[in-house]
């Protein structure tokens, strides 16, 4: 079991445990390992060979040390199964509805008998909802809203969830002989944000059956669908599902190009081939006879011209090589025809993280940590955003206490000296109307501040623009944070005229947060493609939560890159000076 198996099966537990009204501290207790384990780098299967001691783990207890070990030996928990005897297993999907907590699926499920998200699509259908006590027309239709942003991410999987599935496959390839080169293809290799299947490309001479079948040998397949010669398909444990393909040496090239897509590009790029005589398919390159409709020649028939390498596929067309990220057909092969590829920024370019949070509000490292947290992955300067007071749930800040951080934040820039510079920040909540959680005095001092909505989502879409256009252009502002509100896989954006709000941050120098969180990534790449365009700054942030939550910055970097940006358009790649020169610029025009 990989990690992430560990801690959805964990978390499942939790949600069961929680409907079935069982002790708060004992879910707290699940939800705590959950989340350690997540933030966790090393594989709790490496860690438990190694002797390693797990309670030492933040949040791992003898109990969950219990769970962790009979899940790695067993594939099963005891604990969850006694649960779903008394309540049924799926109804943990209903809580992951948004807007669905646990006390409404047992209410669900004791007075409608809702066991799943289907059923309660048909008891709204039918109207019985609607009738229960505290539910009503207007929350039933939230649900079915709810429902369809579920089914629309059904099966995908965000890149964080598969991350740890590349690495541990990759090692396993790796530890077969003979295969000369190793590559992943689609989604993942453009780095999109969600992962339908992974898709794995093996060089290998010959018959590929034994590489196919080390393939499938792999400990965290649960199913194999396909093994043949040059094809394999496994599903693993969370129900991710991996193709191999086993490619001769001279079409390797062609076949990564091709199975990494996307589909729009492949077929542009195959279009310009004809025009110019040549089959481009996952075989290789192929010059075909003037006279001869190149389509009707065999996969592999006419004169092979490239394939070994990709570049060649670009070559024979003219084209430069074009990274992964930008293979969407939304104007790449233009750019690498007249030279104007961007080029894009990489992770090393950041220098600073301007959103995060402490334990001052639902963080739960300190100031100091964070601070030597960012200084150890070499920023030159960081800002504690904490949330404002309307976010009640987390105990936002009010200004007194906003002033009070900023003796703390002194403190902790006196430990750290010249390493790094803490900037005092907020998380300011944009109210309902569209004004700030906090006084303009306040806002003047703070060094920086960022805007968001995290309260009356549903507005209407004329409501939610205006509201978020005004925020931006109140002048205390510097960033707009997570501006659309998804969680992949979770929730939609909220209904809002991004062009709009862009146009509004160009207008008044807002910058527009990247908000690097693997289950946000909001901006989306589209938009921050049209930032670049408009002109609008943008900055990368990881919205931590705690220290290890600053590691998502690299997946911020993968939706800059899918976005065209290069270095020059992100504020935190900047020196700390050009930063606070910015800042106080702003500050200054009011
Ligand atoms: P995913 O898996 O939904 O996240 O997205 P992809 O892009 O990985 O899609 P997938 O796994 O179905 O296929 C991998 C690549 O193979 C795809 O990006 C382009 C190529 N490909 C698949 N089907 C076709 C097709 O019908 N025509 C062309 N030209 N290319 C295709
Ligand atoms: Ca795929
Ligand atoms: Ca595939
Ligand atoms: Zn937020």
């Amino acid at each position: 079991m990989e990690n992430v198996d560990i801690a959805r099966t964990l978390r499942e537990t939790a949600d069961l445990l929680e409907i079935q009204g069982a002790n708060p501290f004992r879910i707290r207790a699940y939800r705590n390992a959950v989340r350690t384990i997540e933030a966790l780098t090393r594989s709790l299967q490496d860690m438990v060979a190694a002797g390693d001691d797990l309670t030492e783990l933040q949040g791992v207890g003898k109990e969950m040390d219990a769970h962790i070990r009979e899940l790695l030996q067993t594939g099963q928990l005891s604990t969850l199964n006694a649960v779903t005897e008394v309540v049924p297993r799926t109804l943990a999907e209903l809580t992951r509805l948004d807007g669905v907590g646990p006390k409404k699926a047992k209410r669900l499920y004791d007075e409608l008998g809702v066991e799943s998200v289907e059923g309660l699509e048909a008891e709204i259908q039918r109207g019985t909802v609607q009738e229960l006590k505290g539910f009503g027309a207007r929350s039933a239709e939230k649900m079915l809203r709810a429902i369809g942003d579920h089914r629309k991410q059904q099966g995908r999987f965000l890149r964080a969830e598969v991350e740890p599935y590349v690495e541990s496959l990759q090692q396993w390839m790796e530890s077969l002989d003979g295969i000369e080169r190793l590559e992943w293809a689609g989604s993942w290799r453009r780095r999109r944000e969600t992962i339908g299947d992974l898709d794995l490309l093996a060089s290998y001479v010959g018959d590929g059956t034994p590489v196919v079948e080390h393939f499938t040998r792999f400990d965290g397949a649960v199913r194999v669908e396909a093994a043949g010669s040059t094809k394999g398909n496994i599903i693993l444990r969370s129900g991710l599902s991996v193709d191999l393909r086993v490619i001769p040496p001279e079409s390797f090239g062609a076949a990564l190009h091709y199975f990494t897509g996307s589909k729009e590009h492949n077929v542009h790029i195959r279009t310009l081939g004809v025009k110019r005589g040549l089959r481009i398919n996952e075989w290789g390159v192929f010059e075909v006879p003037a006279d001869v409709d190149p389509e009707t020649v065999g996969k592999d028939g006419g004169r092979r011209v490239g394939g070994e390498n990709e570049d060649e596929v670009f070559a024979a067309l003219d084209l430069a090589w074009i990274p992964p990220e930008l293979r969407e057909d939304r104007g790449e092969i233009d750019a690498a025809r007249e030279g104007d590829l961007p080029t894009l920024l990489e992770l090393s370019d950041i220098r600073g993280d301007l959103h995060m949070h402490s334990t001052w509000t639902d963080g739960t490292a300190s100031i100091l940590d964070m601070a030597e947290a960012c200084a150890e992955r070499g920023y030159g300067y960081m800002a504690i955003t904490d949330h404002s007071q309307a976010v009640t749930m987390v105990g936002g800040l009010t200004p007194e206490r906003v002033r009070e951080q900023w003796d703390e934040v002194r403190a902790a820039q006196e430990e750290i000296g010249d390493r790094l510079r803490i900037l005092r920040g907020q998380e300011v909540d944009i109210l309902k109307d569209g004004s700030l959680d906090q006084p303009d005095d306040l806002l003047a001092e703070l060094d920086v501040v960022v805007a968001s909505v995290h309260s009356f989502m549903d507005l209407d879409r004329t409501q939610m623009t205006r509201r978020v256009v005004r925020a931006v252009s109140h002048g205390g502002v510097d960033i707009l944070g997570h501006a659309t509100g998804r969680l992949l896989g979770r929730r939609e954006p909220y209904a809002l005229d991004v062009e709009a709000v862009l146009e509004a941050c160009a207008e008044h120098d807002v910058a527009v947060e990247i908000n690097a969180h693997p289950r946000r990534l909001d901006l989306d790449d589209r938009h921050v493609a049209r930032a670049r365009e408009l002109g609008v700054r943008v900055v990368i942030n990881s919205d931590a939560h705690a220290i290890r939550g600053l590691d998502v910055m690299r997946f911020g970097v993968e939706q800059a890159r899918r976005g065209w940006l290069e270095s020059e358009h992100v504020l935190n790649t900047r020196p700390l000076a050009d930063v606070l020169a910015w800042l106080e610029g702003r500050r200054k025009r009011g």
